[in-house]
């Protein structure tokens, strides 16, 4: 059989499906992966990770025969496809079936932030509500200004997501869409008109750190940030800052910059709303997801084709 390496976790149901056709290698199992790769990379022709793990790039040096990764997510900034490019390395990914759980989430963080939903809670739940009176009122979270920043699949779908919030939805991406949103070409511009500002661009050098200092001061004192891309696009540091000075109201963050840290400046304020990167995680899309990453995978072994090339990979 065929040899596989699976680099981070996977479903039962995955590992299933990839047992029948591949002898499966977990890295994960190895108490030195460098040196198991030394030893065994050179038999290992198949990639199963995902998008936190990816392939280090001593991972991709030491898996000379390797023909394709496939990623279970769809964001995959974690593997250099320019390497995969240039060795001819078949790279695919889990878009579409995601949108839907990753738009709620990116809303839900909305709705959290704005209706304290978080605080209530914990009035209720403490036992203060009868000893000290109501909650204080919280914002409405109807009708605002939400700009979103990449507009692509799972842009679309919260812009979709927010009609149910009358929210007036506007957008900046590197190239203006066919769609009856209005389009803004600078990001700070778009920060100063918003109530609200959600990144869903993908991670990488070409988004590293463009939510910065200057679009977290445009955003302001009531504007509120939400986050369900990568870390990396948010300046952290600034962020922070931006939250302690009360220059930013609130945050709604589902991803960090060094995973699974979070800043313990960050986790000690009370205006944001921190989720351990689960914007994908339910048991229906991450099967979804598992599905797809697998059934590239066989057609791959197959046929040489794919469902789902990353764009760099498509004319492979
Ligand atoms: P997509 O369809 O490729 O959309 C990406 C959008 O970002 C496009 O509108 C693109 O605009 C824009 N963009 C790319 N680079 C940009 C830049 N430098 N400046 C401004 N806009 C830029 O991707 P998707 O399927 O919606 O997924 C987006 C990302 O969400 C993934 O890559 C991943 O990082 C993240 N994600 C997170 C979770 C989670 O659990 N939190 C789950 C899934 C995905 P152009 O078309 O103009 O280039
Ligand atoms: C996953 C994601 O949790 O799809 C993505 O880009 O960020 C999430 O759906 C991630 O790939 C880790 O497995």
């Amino acid at each position: 059989m065929t040899d596989l390496l699976l680099i981070g976790g996977a479903t039962d149901a995955m590992l299933e499906r990839l047992s029948e056709k591949f002898t499966v290698h977990k890295l994960n199992d190895q108490t030195d992966p460098s040196a198991w790769l030394a030893e065994n990379g050179a038999k290992i022709e198949y990639v199963a990770t995902n998008g936190h793990d990816g392939v280090k790039p001593d991972y991709m040096a030491a898996l000379p025969n390797l023909k394709m990764i496939s990623c279970y997510g769809v964001g995959y900034d974690a593997i250099d496809t320019s390497v995969a490019l240039e060795r001819s390395i078949m790279v695919t990914h889990t878009p579409n079936v995601l949108n839907a759980e990753v738009a709620s989430t990116a809303v839900l963080l909305m709705l959290a932030c704005y209706r304290n939903f978080l605080a209530d809670e914990a009035h209720a739940r403490s036992g203060r509500w009868e000893t000290e009176g109501n909650a204080p009122l919280s914002l409405s979270a109807d009708g605002r200004t939400v700009g979103i920043l990449g507009l692509g699949r799972i842009g679309q779908a919260i812009a979709d997501k927010l009609a149910a919030f009358d929210a007036t939805v506007v957008y900046h991406s590197r190239t203006q869409k066919d769609v009856a949103l209005k389009y803004y070409d600078d990001l700070t511009e778009m920060a100063s008109d918003v109530d609200v500002l959600i990144c869903i661009t993908p991670g990488g050098p070409s988004t590293n750190k463009i939510v910065n200092r200057e679009v977290l001061n445009a955003l302001g004192p009531d504007g509120v940030l939400i986050n369900v891309s990568r870390g990396s696009v948010v300046d952290e540091a600034e962020l922070i800052s931006a939250l302690q000075e009360g220059r930013l109201g609130k945050a709604g963050l589902d991803v960090f910059e060094k995973e699974p840290h979070i800043p313990e400046a960050l986790r000690q304020l009370d205006n944001v709303v921190l989720l351990p990167h689960v914007g994908s995680g339910t048991v229906e899309t991450r099967a979804a997801m598992g599905a797809l990453t697998v059934d590239n995978l066989l057609q791959h072994l197959e046929s040489g084709s794919v469902i789902s090339p990353v764009p760099e990979c498509a004319g492979m």
